[in-house]
C-alpha cells in the first residue's frame, strides 16, 4: 500500500483562528496607539508571534525596550487566549473532516505543522487532538516559516520521505516552506496569493477524496 506523509498547517487550514489573532492584535496596537486593519492582519497569516510584532512595532514606527517586548507579547497572547478558551469542534472549518477521515480510512498517516504555540491547545478545544500522528509547532522550532523546518521535523515523525508528503497551507510563508522541504504543496485560499503552491484550492469543499486517493497513488 502507498504511504504519503500529509501534513495540515492549523490557522486558516483547519480552523480560522486568524480573527482572534486579528482582534488581540488590534486591541494592542490601538492601546499604543498605533492603526492597525485587516489588510495588516494578512500579513500576519503564517508568522510567528515575535515576528508579527516586530512588523507592528514598524509599521506604527515604534520601538519598545526588550523588557516591554516581551510584557505586550505576554499581554497579546493572554488575549487571544481568551478567545481560544471558547473554540469548540464547530470552528472546524467546512470538509476538513472529509478529508481526515478518508485519510483515516486509506491508513495515510497525517501531522500538524504550524507556526503557532497554542496549536496543541486549539486541536484539543476543537478534539482533534487524537488524530494526529505528529503534532509540530512553534515550540518545536528555531526556524519560522518560510523556512522548512517545521514540515521536515513532521515528515521525519510520520517517517516519510519529504519528496513524498503533500502539505495544506494558507499563507504565502507556509507554502514556500513546503516548496523548499521538497514536498508537494497545496495552497488553501486565494489564486493570485498562493501562485507559488503546486495545486490551489479555495477552501476544502472544492477538495475531493478522488483527488486526495489520486495524491496517494502518485
Ligand atoms: P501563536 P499557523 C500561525 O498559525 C498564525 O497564522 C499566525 O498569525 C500566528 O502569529 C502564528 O501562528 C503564531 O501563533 O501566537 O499562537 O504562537 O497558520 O502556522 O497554524
Ligand atoms: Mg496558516
Amino acid at each position: 500500500m502507498n504511504k504519503k506523509g500529509f501534513i495540515f498547517d492549523l490557522d486558516g487550514v483547519i480552523v480560522d483562528t486568524a480573527k482572534y489573532h486579528f482582534l488581540a492584535w488590534k486591541k494592542l496596537a490601538n492601546d499604543l496607539g498605533i492603526d492597525f486593519s485587516e489588510k495588516q492582519n494578512e500579513e500576519l497569516k503564517g508568522v510567528s508571534r515575535v515576528k508579527s510584532l516586530e512588523k507592528i512595532l514598524d509599521w506604527g514606527k515604534t520601538t519598545v525596550p526588550e523588557a516591554v517586548f516581551t510584557e505586550l507579547m505576554a499581554k497579546k497572547n493572554n488575549d487571544y487566549l481568551k478567545y481560544i478558551e471558547k473554540m469548540d469542534q464547530d470552528e472546524i472549518l467546512a470538509d476538513v473532516p472529509k478529508v481526515l477521515d478518508f485519510l483515516k480510512d486509506e491508513q495515510q498517516p497525517f501531522a500538524l505543522g504550524s507556526a503557532s504555540k497554542n496549536a496543541r491547545a486549539i486541536l484539543e478545544k476543537v478534539a482533534l487532538i487524537e488524530d494526529f500522528k505528529s503534532i509540530v509547532d512553534g515550540t518545536d522550532v528555531s526556524k519560522a516559516k518560510p523556512d522548512p523546518e517545521v514540515f521536515l521535523i513532521a515528515a521525519k515523525e510520520l517517517k516519510i520521505v519529504p519528496e513524498n508528503c503533500i502539505v495544506f497551507e494558507d499563507s504565502v510563508a507556509g507554502v514556500q516552506a513546503a516548496n523548499a522541504a521538497n514536498m508537494i504543496s497545496i495552497g488553501i485560499g486565494e489564486k493570485e496569493t498562493l501562485k507559488e503552491a503546486d495545486y490551489i484550492f479555495k477552501d476544502f469543499t472544492e477538495i475531493s477524496t478522488a483527488f486526495i486517493k489520486e495524491l496517494i497513488e502518485k
